[in-house]
């Protein structure tokens, strides 16, 4: 694949309620100074979108976009990348506000970018890993990627993290208007919209750390709701290989065949 030379990154961090985190967080994508910021706040009640507006007079690359009421990630993600690709960035990094995800990772991130399509963070090859994460979570990360792997027959290893960087083009070419899932499983979705686009994929090993401020929005329904959409996708995928098969008498081009991963740093 060829080498891009890649000009504006915007940053985008969707907050409700992360008003102890978001000045931690945007002061440290400041410092490592590789792309701008844009914070997405849901009409938090803590006060975290005033925070955001200081933030923003404080820093001419911070901007904030207010809307006015919590309306799920995938749709606070769905808005920034509209801002983004209106204001011309090349680069659309998706970061929690947490500090789950670390900003230091970004260049590494934003390099990898160059020669794909989308960048993710990974947790779960070699050289990534998770901090203070309990037990369950682990299980559930885990079992969660197995299963997405073996469903979608992708080789991925963490298709559900929400570290990501996404060419601008490449967002164009999903198709964001048809994205069906709101919630935690945006991730998935549009990762999956991607393979089955032929982008072009690279994992990047990352640190996850557990927050340690504030309070997870991540709920049972958001693993339900995953789930079921990948087991359907997964169906869909081989019923239409399937009928491919016996109709054409070929197969369907692999999404195996466009990822790769990068080795431990
Ligand atoms: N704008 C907006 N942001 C949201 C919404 N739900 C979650 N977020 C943000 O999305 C990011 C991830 O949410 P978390 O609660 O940390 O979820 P998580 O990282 O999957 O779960 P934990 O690992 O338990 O923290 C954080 O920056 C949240 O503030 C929402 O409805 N709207
Ligand atoms: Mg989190």
């Amino acid at each position: 694949m060829e080498i891009v030379q890649m000009n504006a990154a915007l940053t985008i961090v969707p907050t409700y309620n992360e008003v102890e985190n978001i000045e931690g967080i945007v002061d440290r994508v400041l410092a490592v100074g590789v792309s701008d910021v844009l914070i997405v706040d849901d009409s938090s009640p803590d006060g975290t979108g005033d925070l955001a507006d200081r933030l923003a007079s404080r820093h001419a690359s911070v901007h904030v976009l207010h809307r006015t009421a919590k309306d799920g990630l995938g749709r606070a993600y769905l808005a920034g990348f509209a801002w983004g690709r209106e204001r011309g960035y090349d680069v659309l990094v998706e970061m929690d506000a947490d500090g789950s995800h670390q900003p230091e990772s970004l260049p590494v991130m934003l390099s990898e970018l160059r020669s794909a399509d989308i960048v993710l963070g990974s947790r779960w090859v070699p050289g990534g890993s998770v901090v203070n994460w309990p037990f369950h979570r682990k299980v559930l990360s885990i079992g969660g990627n197995v299963y997405a792997r073996l469903a979608l027959g992708i080789d991925i290893r963490d298709a559900t993290g929400g570290y990501r960087a996404y060419r601008t083009e490449a967002l164009g070419a999903i198709g964001l208007d048809s994205v069906e899932s709101h919630g935690y499983c945006f991730q998935l979705d549009l990762l999956w919209r991607g393979l089955e686009r032929g982008l072009h994929v690279v994992e990047v090993p990352i640190t996850f750390i557990e927050r340690e401020r504030g309070e997870s929005k991540m709920s049972g329904n958001i693993v339900r709701e995953s789930l079921w959409k990948v087991s359907v996708w997964g169906i869909r995928r081989r019923v239409s290989a399937l009928r491919e098969l016996i109709i054409h008498h070929r197969r369907l081009p692999s999404v195996r065949a466009n990822t790769r991963r990068l080795a431990p740093a």
